[in-house]
């Protein structure tokens, strides 16, 4: 790619480098603003594609030789540690995000006491273009905040629950182990707080979500998010040009409400019959109809490298995630950092309660397709663009003449 051309507005982001636009909260202020990384304005394409530190081979060989360390280290993990030894960790503020951005990567080399500030809140969101809905969330936002931690960190979780309907919440997180995961330890009342802590005995991306009762209603009203645990002892996935956060979940609603001028209500109600039945109304990514689409369509520049943190909330679908028109160059399988990822794989099944890592390189420019390719889905809402600019590669895909347009309008090809 010749120059810098600026085709979008967001800044380049290398992975190995925070993002200027980060900012930070303490857990002492659990009222103030949420800690996020904030969407970027500007893409710049390289004049050089970006690409891995490390070749395939050499990243299946750097695992191969760092796999042995890494599993000495994490079977060490959950041998029992003092409250000196704990209060003695370097403590720091974890940067949150909110989807479709991830935090930067820790680049630390040793355990912290990391503290993690959530609020539970309730707003009212525009779920599709036609309906309104009331969302239960945390931090405001649907998905919840991306979580960044390193195994072996001892996470500190404050939940401040601000929902003023007077149901508690908590987070039951698959990274933490004991009972409930957390909930328990973690519930809080109306204007109540509760902080607990959890060692993180191992890497992997995990989901979040409440688990208050009924556990069912608080996931399916959008209580839910990621952590991603890096892997620790020289484990640390490759470097990828970037990084975004992609969450599918379904929601369960009655019809509209008719009013007395006949009209039906522009804003719907959960639906806990539909969700028994497990016939959901709308499914999405980033928790609304088009917000990968009209509102935020993710961004890269050919030959740069794109990683996608995908979780499935649920609450009952499992996901067939594919990328029309690319493939995974690795794919991360169950969230699983350690073995070698699975190569060149097109589609990966996401279970609710799951997520996945998987990583692909932009060679061609274009709008790319996020799906469920159980596709049907696709028209509750399940679809969403990745906008890649650069120079055209006719070599790789290419036609004589003018490209067809079989679809003018249709969702995929928007
Ligand atoms: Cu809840």
């Amino acid at each position: 790619m010749l120059g810098a051309l600026l085709l979008y507005h967001q800044p380049p982001v290398r992975m190995d480098s925070p993002r200027d636009s980060t900012t930070k909260a303490r857990i002492s202020q659990p009222t103030s603003q949420p800690p996020v990384v904030r969407s970027p304005n500007v893409v710049v394409c390289k004049g050089k594609a970006q690409s891995s530190s490390l070749t395939h081979a050499q990243t299946f060989a750097h695992q191969a030789s760092t796999l042995e360390s890494q599993l000495l280290f994490y079977e060490t993990l959950d041998e029992e540690t003092s409250e000196d030894a704990i209060a003695n960790l370097p403590s720091e503020d974890a940067i949150l995000a909110s989807a479709p951005h991830v935090p930067p990567p820790i680049t630390r080399t040793h355990p912290a006491l990391l503290h993690v500030s959530l609020t539970t809140t309730t707003k009212l969101a525009q779920l599709t273009p036609q309906y309104k809905y009331e969302q239960w969330t945390f931090n405001n936002t649907v998905p919840g905040p991306f979580i960044r931690a390193r195994a072996g960190d001892v996470l500190s979780l404050t939940l401040t629950n601000r929902d003023t309907t007077g149901n508690p919440h908590n987070i039951d997180c698959h990274a933490f182990t004991g009972p409930g995961g957390g909930a328990s330890l973690t519930t809080a009342e109306e204007n109540e707080s509760k902080t607990a802590r959890f060692k993180l005995l191992h890497p992997g991306i995990y989901l979040y979500h409440c688990a208050a009762a009924p556990v069912p209603v608080h996931i399916a009203n959008g209580m839910y998010g990621l952590l991603y645990v890096q892997p620790a002892e020289g484990g640390e996935l490759p470097a990828v040009d970037r990084e975004y956060y992609v969450m599918q979940s379904e929601f369960y609603h009655e019809p509209p409400e008719v009013g007395d001028d006949g009209r039906p209500s522009g804003t719907v109600e959960f639906s806990y019959p539909a969700g028994l039945r497990e016939e959901p109304s709308v499914v999405v990514f980033n928790g609304s109809d088009g917000a990968l689409t009209r509102e935020r369509p993710l961004k890269a520049c050919a030959g740069e490298t794109v990683r996608v943190f995908f979780g499935n909330a649920g609450p009952n679908l499992t996901s067939a995630f594919h990328v029309i028109g690319s493939n995974f160059r690795r794919a991360y399988r169950d969230g699983d950092v350690v073995s070698p990822p699975a190569r060149f794989v097109s589609t990966v099944v996401v279970p609710p309660g799951a997520a996945t890592i998987v990583d692909m390189k932009m060679v061609v420019p274009g709008t790319y397709a996020l799906v469920d390719h159980a596709i049907f889905r696709m028209d509750k809402g399940a679809v969403g663009f990745l906008n890649v600019s650069g120079r055209p590669r006719p070599d790789v895909a290419g036609c004589e003449g003018p490209p067809g347009q079989p679809c003018v309008g249709c969702k995929l090809h928007a």
